[in-house]
């Protein structure tokens, strides 16, 4: 059998000030699609919250102003020039961003990333489910962490969907610290996870593991690929955003937990590898063949 295989990049935003202009922003994700084009890249990944500052880390008081973080239709003519870009060079990409949706004649707030196929069409959507931090204003705190606040848990659960012929899943940020994350993921038959991450070295209320960021958003992610033998790509927004240290570490790891390419800046910086989905059989044929070892029954209470 062919191995099936994906020339892929993960391209790692640096900070995304305030005052940032959105052409300025697209200018900057479309620059790393091309580079992830020219070394033959056919799909890219960006981060979380790619296209404005991660404005949770504000307590926001004025609703036109939080309203003004959020996209109101996925593409909009704001963002349409990458997704012309996409269909152009024939780059498939995942991007995070804030989703304002009318649903059932409610306004709805989620933390929400797409898949875009290489023809520039949306062909799947995912609303972060893990989220962190509080609901409250908590003035003490150096920055807030208003995810419970700005956005309601996500509502579609862990989709795979069909793309370019594998079966590709997303998660955001937090999620990736939650197993039930990766195992669901694996379940519903991902063979890749795309996932991007706005994560500061900084927790407030844990300032003594702030040496352990890297360590911990490393840890989530090999042992989620390894364990349900998937590949991941993970996309960092890093660097100093409005004054805070948001951890790089862009990464692609295989379906054994290696690490196969690394970020190594806090700045645009874009990293790519070539995902081979053979290898991921020889994971889930063996030593993580889900129907010949898992004991479900075993394992109600995670589900209780
Ligand atoms: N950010 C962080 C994350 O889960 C966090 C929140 C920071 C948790 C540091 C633990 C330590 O990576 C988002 N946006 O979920």
């Amino acid at each position: 059998m062919s191995a099936r295989k994906m020339n892929l990049a993960v391209g790692q935003l640096g900070p995304i000030q305030r005052a940032d202009s959105r052409q300025a922003i697209l200018a900057r994700l479309m620059e790393m699609m091309r580079e992830a084009k020219s070394r033959g890249s056919e799909f890219v990944v960006f981060p979380e919250a790619a296209l404005t500052s991660f404005f949770p880390r504000w307590y926001i008081t004025d609703e036109a102003e939080l309203e003004s973080y959020y996209e109101t239709a996925m593409p909009n003519p704001s963002v349409q020039p990458l997704f012309d870009l996409s269909a152009e060079l024939e780059v498939g990409f995942y991007i995070g961003y804030a989703e304002l949706a009318h649903e059932g004649g409610q306004k709805r707030r989620f933390n929400t990333s797409i898949l875009v196929d290489r023809s520039g069409r949306v062909v799947g959507k995912y609303r972060k489910i893990h989220l962190p931090g509080h609901a409250d204003h908590q003035p003490d705190r150096p920055f807030q962490n208003l995810e419970k606040r700005y956005f309601e848990n996500g509502d579609l659960g862990f989709p795979v969907y069909e793309m370019e012929g594998h079966q590709v899943g997303m998660c955001i940020c937090n999620d990736r610290r939650w197993p039930e994350t990766w195992r669901v993921l694996g379940l519903n038959g991902a063979e890749l996870v795309c996932l991007g991450y706005n994560t500061p070295m900084l927790e407030p209320r844990t300032p003594q593991h702030s040496h352990l960021t890297s360590f911990h958003h490393l840890l989530s992610v090999q042992a989620g690929a390894y364990q349900n033998g998937m590949w991941v790509a993970a996309a960092a927004k890093a660097g100093v955003e409005e004054g805070w240290l948001l951890v790089g570490h862009s990464c692609i790891v295989a379906p054994t937990g290696e690490i196969v390419a690394l970020s190594n800046t806090i700045e645009d910086e874009v990293i790519t590898a070539t995902c081979d989905f053979s290898r991921n059989r020889d994971i889930r044929e063996h030593i993580f063949n889900f129907e010949q070892h898992r004991q479900p029954h075993n394992y109600k209470i995670i589900a209780e």
